[in-house]
């Protein structure tokens, strides 16, 4: 028994204690020690046990001690096929429907005897729900709305939840014994904000169906379609889902840049090979008297199509083929090149952490200034700061940055809504002691399309306004964007020099990448914002930056690529 299979097993066991409701600091526990696994530098759990090193590990618990112990003695958890034998299935497909926390989902379950989707659409429809105590019909409006959104995406979750079991999956399939090297490939490679199943590519020294067969009989597996083929696909008992490709190693590269898709853009390649006079045959290249191409790379692959290398996140079939025909793809902007953080909250309004941490934390990941944008006064829900607070908070701000010997630079923000007459949060007078500002719509969704249009576009027009927060609204799985003419928006940011923001938080991840090439055709500044209201979630950078590179964002036109100066003369410019 390997670490990552038995943390796999211990994070299914989390996710179904949470489901039943038990205590936080139980489920935590398991979260805990199927952390504290995965970073054991071992291959063999039954060896550590016996020299009682097992028994010491920080974070393991009497209880998960024994499901690991379980686990090494009989491959399996009996715990956990308890937990599932117990646990209706349809329970866990209600911890997806938007507005549905395990609380409710017990209450609804006690009352009405909601065990499932279809069971609760039900009870939703006859009324049950609405004269429900702590629900009523406006949640029970809510819930409708979530079902329909549940419906629609399937069981789709975000891209840093996927990343996070695609990463796990990847690790279990990298401790087989006879696989030589593994990736993960599809819509989390591509950088997706949502993500249906892992895609996972192995290279396999022996028989690729011997390799995907031990996989598909492990601990944990619910269900297997393709059993007995190179590539089953394989559902564990928590609804995660794996699609495995087994391969051999000369396959590997092909094999890999095949599950990585997306399917338009794969068709797309082939096409242009097959005009070279070239084939696509499973996972080889052949020419014309069908001997096989020797692929060393997928560089090499896109050169044999007469393509400049094209970066994964873009694989989308959304032009990125004329793209890199027309030349070649290097400049797209990276993690490495930010320089700052533009969109940050801080204690004084719905943060969780001071400036001086943020601050100190943005130091840690080698930025140079960090702009701090709490709520303006209007949005009184999340601590919007009045006139008296914005002074204070920028006599703090100075002390910082007096007190800084690196020359790392906390800017004066603020995150200003935009009202619905279009007009910014705050007058010209304070507004003009902020280096930037930054303009977001966050009340009075229920507009129509030319009155929303027409609002933001009045606030561009405001010479205080430097970037336009997550311009579409949308929070992914749960909201929709609020009918709005973007094309409209976006000439109008380019024309006025208003950075548009690539919201980079994963609930939003907004700008939508799909309106990135149209941003960029007009000519558009872009500001990639965390949206950070702790020091942890200064990570969603990556988020933003993925989506960025998805759109072909070069870091010539990333506004937080640039220095301190710059930005605040960015501002300034349009004042
Ligand atoms: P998702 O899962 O809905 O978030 O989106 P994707 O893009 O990951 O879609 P998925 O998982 O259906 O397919 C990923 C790619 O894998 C797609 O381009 C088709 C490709 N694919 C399907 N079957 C095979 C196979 O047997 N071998 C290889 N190498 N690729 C395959
Ligand atoms: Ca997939
Ligand atoms: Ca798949
Ligand atoms: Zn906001």
């Amino acid at each position: 028994m390997d670490p990552r299979s038995a943390a796999h097993v211990l994070a299914q066991i989390a996710a179904y204690l949470e489901l039943r409701g038990e205590s936080r600091f139980k489920i935590r526990a398991y979260e805990e020690a199927a952390r504290s696994l995965t970073k054991l530098e071992t291959d063999d759990l039954a060896a550590l046990d016996r020299t009682g090193e097992l028994a010491a590990t920080r974070g393991l618990g009497p209880a998960t001690l024994s499901i690991v112990r379980d686990l090494i003695a009989t491959g399996e958890s009996r715990y956990l096929e308890q937990l599932r034998a117990d646990t209706p299935p349809g329970l866990l497909d209600l911890l997806r429907v938007p507005g549905l926390a395990t609380a409710k989902i017990h209450l609804l379950r006690d009352a009405l005897d909601v065990d499932s989707v279809d069971s609760l659409e039900a009870a939703l429809q006859d009324g049950r729900v609405a004269k429900l105590k702590g629900f009523g019909p406006k949640t029970a409006q809510k819930l409708l709305r979530g079902i329909e959104f549940f419906r629609s995406s399937g069981s789709r979750v975000l891209h840093h939840r996927g990343a996070v079991q695609a990463r796990a999956l990847l690790s279990m399939v990298r401790a087989h014994p006879d696989v030589s090297a593994a990736e993960v490939a599809g819509s989390v490679r591509r950088h997706g904000e949502t993500v249906g199943d892992t895609d996972v590519v192995a290279a396999c020294r022996t028989d690729p169906r011997v390799v995907a067969g031990s996989f598909a009989r492990a601990p944990g597996v619910r269900a297997v379609a393709n059993e007995g083929s190179p590539s089953p696909r394989i559902t564990y008992v928590d609804g995660t889902r794996l699609d495995l490709h087994c391969v051999q190693e000369r396959d590997f590269v092909v094999a890999l840049w095949r599950a990585t898709g997306s399917a338009s853009h794969v068709v797309a390649v082939a096409a242009r090979l097959h005009e070279r006079g070239l084939t696509l045959d499973g996972d080889a290249v052949r020419d014309a008297r069908g001997g096989a191409i020797p692929v060393a790379d997928e560089p090499a692959l896109y050169a044999l199509a007469g393509l400049a290398f094209v970066p994964a996140e873009m694989r989308e079939g959304h032009g990125e083929i004329e793209r890199a025909a027309a030349s070649p793809i290097d400049d797209l902007i990276t993690l490495g090149d930010i320089q700052g953080a533009l969109h940050c909250h801080s204690t004084w309004s719905d943060g969780k952490s001071t400036i001086a941490q943020m601050a100190d934390a943005s130091r840690a990941r080698g930025w140079r200034y960090i702009g701090i944008t709490d709520h303006s006064q209007a949005a009184f829900y999340a601590g919007g700061l009045s006139r008296d607070k914005v002074l204070m908070q920028h006599a703090e701000i100075d002390g910082i940055n007096a007190a800084a010997t690196d020359g790392f630079r906390v800017l004066k923000g603020i995150e200003a809504d935009i009202l619905a007459d279009g007009s910014i949060d705050y007058d010209d007078a304070l507004l003009d002691h902020f280096d930037f500002v930054v303009g977001s719509i966050h009340s009075r969704f229920a507009m129509d399309e030319r009155a929303m249009t027409d609002r933001v576009l009045r606030a561009l027009d405001d010479p205080h306004l430097t970037v336009l927060g997550h311009p579409t609204g949308r929070l992914l799985l749960s909201r929709d964007a609020y009918p709005i003419d973007m094309q409209a928006v976006l000439e109008k940011a380019a024309e006025r020099g208003v950075a548009v923001e690539i919201n980079a938080d994963p609930h939003r991840l907004d700008l939508d990448w799909r309106l990135v090439p149209q941003a960029r055709a007009l000519g558009a500044t872009f500001e990639i914002g965390p949206d950070a209201h702790s020091t942890t979630s200064l990570d969603n950078m990556g988020f933003g930056v993925g989506i960025a590179r998805k759109g072909g964002i070069e870091r010539g036109e990333v506004l937080n690529a640039r220095s301190a100066d710059e930005v605040i003369a960015f501002a300034r410019r349009r004042r």
